[in-house]
């Protein structure tokens, strides 16, 4: 199988994640999002929506970071991640789509990508000021949500005992506010789970490119505070 995505991209770095804590053996492509490879003709034919990532296996192509997490795990038997039970599998979808809604909309979306790309701030500073002032409010509540129940005291991840897809799914959108140096700490239970992500052993090398290109060259920039 081959995978097409950029190691800075938050939903890439779900699925590298994933699939080198599990040992999958996946090819894997570069796709420089910095010069627009991904806005070419030749990458539209895989993607039309001219996004990472995208996974080929064989004929078969597959875009979403979500399905792709769920056609891996399925492909490779990895029951731990995405449970064949109906219920438990009802609940990994549902924790899957709340955060590739509710938080990705307001935190990726809203309130980091708005300071981190230039294709993403608002060309009015007015209107950049009101996109980060409403978002802000709103990625608060879902992570007070995300903590409080999706998390909750007694566990260590949103899987319960190990991590299922919707844990590597959502620690990608969570790292993703460290470009903007978000303060996480009042959150316990999200601080908890944050720590025993990357405390596995495929986060760093996963995630070297992400921290080093985008989270260190902003190291002396002004963000909004979350
Ligand atoms: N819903 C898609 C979103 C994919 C996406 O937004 N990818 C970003 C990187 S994180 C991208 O390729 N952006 C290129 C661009 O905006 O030009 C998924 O989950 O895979």
């Amino acid at each position: 199988m081959r995978l097409h995505h950029h190691p800075i991209s938050t939903t890439s770095r779900a699925v590298t994640f994933f699939a080198a804590d599990h040992g999958l053996a996946l090819e894997h492509r570069q796709v420089d999002l910095f010069t627009g490879e991904h806005l070419q003709p030749a990458y539209a034919v895989l993607n039309p929506s001219q996004c990472v990532p995208v996974l080929e296996d064989g004929a078969f192509c597959l875009t979403e970071s979500s399905a792709i997490l769920k056609y891996l795990a399925d492909a490779h038997g990895l029951d731990s991640a995405y449970p064949r039970d109906p219920r438990a599998r009802a609940r990994v979808n549902e924790q899957m789509d709340w955060l590739n809604t509710f938080l990705s909309r307001e935190l990726c979306y809203g309130f980091v990508y708005p300071q981190v790309f230039p294709q993403h701030r608002r060309p009015d500073a007015a209107v950049q000021a009101a996109t980060l002032a409403w978002a802000r409010p709103q990625a608060r509540r879902w992570l007070g949500v995300l903590d409080e129940h999706l998390i909750g005291p007694h566990q260590n991840h949103l899987g319960g005992a190990l991590p299922s897809l919707a844990d590597y799914l959502g620690i990608a959108m969570l790292t993703l506010g460290e470009a903007v140096h978000a303060d996480y700490r009042r959150w316990r239970n999200l601080s908890r789970w944050i720590a025993a992500m990357k405390a596995r052993p495929a986060f760093a090398p996963t995630h070297a490119a992400f921290y080093a290109q985008l989270v260190a060259p902003g190291a002396g920039a002004t963000f909004e505070a979350l």
